[in-house]
């Protein structure tokens, strides 16, 4: 197994809380494998770049020589996390689970080691506890502890219901982690309060309880707004290659570093190196299209990153499309021709049009040539003759 203090930094990579970070320290002396959890109820998936976050963190687990369990709560969905809701959820039937689970394993797999990886279902357990075992779960925990939660205790200040069963969701993701014995717990930051559930369950069970592990949201292309399909900022794991080579291309510096935080495989001292290198004077183009190729050859194939980079050279002429233009949004369902006015990228819209006939008008560096083009929503560059571009985001 890895030295504790190499293993501790690649844990605690992009972390943002470790409760208590002694604990896991400890775990890690006692030089076993550490039983891992993560658990997804099978909500219908669309993953993103976003989502990859946490099963990055996973992976590192496993290459560490840890045991990784990624739990399907079948149970769990059926009753609807409250987290970061302001209604009841809709329950999911026991047909949309099914369908949904299995979707989520083939994308899993996209990121996690499959013959290392335990896959488990919480009715397994959740089920047998019957309406005794429940009863005596609710009987551990006190409304007021409940009402601490933020979204639990503004529905109540705000006279908005909250249905009984919304605070048994929290003790059934708790009483998950006493069924596997769990040992590090991973979430998303708004899993905090369920994750620490799982550490009170198990002390009243008499083990040692989980460490938690939260892992922040991904901020999406827009450099803002957390990664999300209704902010059109992401790059969905099905996305085309050349489509996540744009979008990859498209993020500043900055996000570049964040991203290679949370998204590359690379270990910590390479990312360093690389940084040295652009500090030195290495083009960051380059170190951007390390990271999109990577990206690509994870979800797709390395001939087809390859590929993509080729067709993204071919397009824009290496050089010829500025790091820095115009940004703009406007609402999906504009015309071509207004668009590219209101972007201030020809005079009139009648200009406009002469351009688009003459073949001058490029989007995302494809010739335009239907003057009626339906946009579709999302962000894309614009390019008007060789030297006008603005990057503009449709919602
Ligand atoms: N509550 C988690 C979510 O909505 C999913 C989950 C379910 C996690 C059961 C753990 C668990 O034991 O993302």
């Amino acid at each position: 197994m890895a030295s504790i203090e190499h293993a501790l930094a690649e844990i605690k990579r992009g972390v943002d809380e470790l409760i208590p970070e002694e604990e896991l320290i400890a775990k890690l002396k006692e030089n076993r494998p550490l039983r891992i959890k993560l658990g997804a109820d099978p909500t219908a998936p669309d993953i993103h770049l976003g989502h990859t976050v946490i099963l990055n963190k996973l992976r590192t687990f496993q290459e560490l020589g840890h045991e990784v369990t990624f739990l399907i709560g079948d149970f769990t969905g059926m009753v609807g996390d409250p987290t970061g809701k302001n209604t009841t959820r809709p329950p999911l039937t026991r047909e949309d689970v099914l369908r949904n689970a299995e979707t989520y394993k083939e994308q899993v797999f996209k990121i996690l080691d499959p013959a290392k990886t335990k896959i488990e279902f919480n009715s397994t357990w959740l089920s047998e506890l019957g309406a005794e075992g429940m009863i005596r779960l609710a009987a551990s925990q006190t409304v007021a502890r409940m009402l601490e939660r933020d979204d639990f205790k503004k529905r109540y200040n705000e006279g908005r219901p909250i249905a009984i069963h919304e605070f048994m969701y929290p003790l059934l993701q708790g009483y998950d982690s006493v069924a596997m014995n769990t040992d590090v717990e991973l979430g998303g930051t708004d899993q905090k309060f369920n994750l620490l559930m799982g550490r009170e369950l198990q002390k009243a069970e008499g083990q040692k309880p989980q460490v938690v592990l939260t892992m922040p949201l991904l901020v999406g292309l827009d450099g803002v707004k957390k990664m999300s399909k209704s902010a059109h900022n992401y790059i969905g794991v099905a996305d085309a290659p050349t489509e996540m080579f744009g979008k990859i291309m498209s993020i500043s510096d900055e996000l570049m570093w964040n991203y290679y935080e949370l998204l590359s495989f690379r270990p910590l001292e390479e990312i360093e190196q690389l940084k040295q290198e652009m500090a030195n004077g290495r083009n960051p183009r380059d170190v951007k299209i390390l990271l999109a190729k990577e990206i690509i050859a994870r979800f797709h194939s390395e001939a087809d990153a390859d590929a993509a980079e080729q067709d993204f050279i071919n397009r824009f002429q290496k050089g010829a499309m500025p790091d820095e233009m115009p940004e703009f949004e406007f609402a999906a369902g504009v015309a071509i021709a207004n668009l590219l006015k209101d972007a201030d990228l020809v005079n009139s819209t009648s200009d406009a049009l002469r351009m688009i006939r003459q073949g001058a008008v490029k989007i995302d560096g494809e010739k335009v040539d239907d003057t009626k083009l339906e946009l579709s929503a999302g962000t894309a560059v614009y390019q008007v003759g060789k030297r006008k571009f603005a990057r503009i985001t449709l919602k």
